[in-house]
């Protein structure tokens, strides 16, 4: 590859707890058997699996009731205190964490530590969110209770003050900060969420208008090229995000979601960014996929994102 990379670090988060089905806690494990990790190492990646954090127990049932609105909230922050923790450790060794999950939840504690981490060596921090939802409910208007929905407005200081508060400071990151890709699905009360703080969100809509290629070169305006090395780029990929018919191993599926093709560009403009430090990999259910296809899927475009190219690629878009 063309590209360098930082040693890579995958760190599986195997919960169900913020999730309404059961089954996204094997996903670290169905990610292995799709060998993600000697698949970067194809790349020429230094790859370090330190296998599965251990927390909580994850319920035994999908009727767990709601407690303040929230199912299963003491453990979605015990799991989110050890996301937070393990990433935080990756980045002050310099490596890349990548989070295998589990569901979204854990994104408010690996973002919380990224972005504890990008105040405290002075970069400025960018998160792409790949999601058919926009993740932005409160407790207030949750439709579910499952905390797997409320990840984007925890990181902008809404919600249960020990999300929020996880990264040292509340919000942990500005709306600003925040680009949102693939969204289909966002509630009512959620939209208004989104309005209020002032979300960018390119939603299928836009990706159907613009294009992939010019919401992605929209996406990374800014962060791309040698003036804004001081970047962090992370990646909040829920596998949702991909149009079902092609992956169909999780838990909340929406319809006319992106394209193998259309996958592909997104990631591939990323990687060209250059900008990449962290990543999670999120609601991965392989009790829903059928033969690890959506798992096989993932890790293709993983590859994609940290720079696997069919051709020899000349750099024209500002990468290292
Ligand atoms: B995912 C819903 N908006 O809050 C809710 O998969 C779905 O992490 C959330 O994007 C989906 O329960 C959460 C209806
Ligand atoms: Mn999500
Ligand atoms: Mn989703
Ligand atoms: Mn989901």
């Amino acid at each position: 590859s063309l590209l360098f990379h930082p040693p890579a670090t995958l760190i599986g988060v195997p919960t169900d707890v913020g999730a309404g089905r059961l089954g996204a806690a094997m996903g670290p494990d169905a990610l292995r058997v799709a060998q993600l990790g000697p698949a970067l190492q194809r790349l020429g990646m230094d790859v370090l699996d330190i296998g599965n954090l251990s927390g909580p127990p994850n319920p035994r049932s999908e009727r767990d009731p709601a407690a303040e609105g929230l199912r299963n909230l003491p453990e979605c922050i015990a799991w989110n205190q050890l996301a937070h923790d393990a990433v935080l450790a990756q980045l002050g060794l310099g490596r890349i964490p990548i989070m295998l999950g589990g569901d979204h939840t854990l994104a408010t504690g690996s973002i919380s530590a990224v972005a504890r981490h990008c105040r405290a060596v002075g970069k400025r921090l960018r998160v792409l969110w790949l999601d058919a939802h926009s993740d932005c409910n409160i407790p207030e208007i949750s439709p579910s209770g499952n905390v797997h929905g409320i990840p984007v407005a925890s990181l902008c200081g809404l919600g249960p003050v020990e999300l929020a508060s996880m990264s040292g400071s509340v919000p942990a990151l500005e709306a600003a900060d925040i680009r949102q890709v693939g969204q289909r699905s966002v509630d009512d009360g959620e939209k208004r969420m989104v309005r209020q703080l002032g979300l960018e969100v390119y939603d299928m809509r836009s990706i159907d208008e613009l294009g992939m290629k010019e919401v992605m070169h929209r996406v990374l305006s800014g962060i791309e090229g040698e003036e804004n090395r001081d970047v962090h780029l992370h990646v909040s990929f829920d596998v949702d995000f991909l149009d079902p018919e092609i992956a169909p191993g999780t838990g909340t599926t929406v319809r006319g979601g992106p394209s193998y093709r259309e996958a592909q560009l997104c990631m591939e403009m990323i990687a060209d960014s250059g900008r990449l430090s962290s990543l999670d990999i999120v609601e991965l259910n392989p009790a829903l996929d059928i033969r690890n296809q959506t798992a096989e899927l993932v890790v293709d475009l993983v590859e994609s994102l940290f720079g696997k190219s069919t051709l020899v690629r000349t750099r024209d878009r500002g990468g290292r």
